[in-house]
């Protein structure tokens, strides 16, 4: 009996976990992020996609997360976790007018 009642606790744990990550994917196309605003959930992941046939370097300055993705061609994608509640801008240091800002929330 206590062999099950450890195997379901077990089990809702990784349903929880499994359940509050998730992962959004934004495009880099035209020179632009396909969304412009993204609200997500802190532990969330979030895949950076080229679908420009030129190079893009997606990176942030913000406190909350900072991160240089390097520059990457066509088909790739980069993925970042956000593990803090706050606001991060994303921009690309190849065309200064692609801006995202990401919400994360708690
Ligand atoms: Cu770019």
């Amino acid at each position: 009996m206590k062999v099950l009642q450890i195997f379901i606790v077990g089990y809702l744990l990784v349903a929880a976990v499994g359940i509050s990550a998730k992962e959004h994917t934004v495009d880099q196309k035209d020179k632009q992020f396909t969304v412009k605003d993204i609200v997500i959930k802190v532990g969330d992941i979030v895949n950076f996609r080229n679908d420009d046939p030129f190079f893009h370097n997606v990176y942030s300055l913000s406190p909350l997360k900072i991160f240089d993705l390097g520059s990457y061609p066509k088909g790739q994608s980069k993925a970042v976790t956000f593990d803090k509640p706050g606001e991060v801008e994303v921009n690309c240091a190849i065309h200064p007018n692609m801006k995202l800002k990401i919400k994360v929330e708690k």
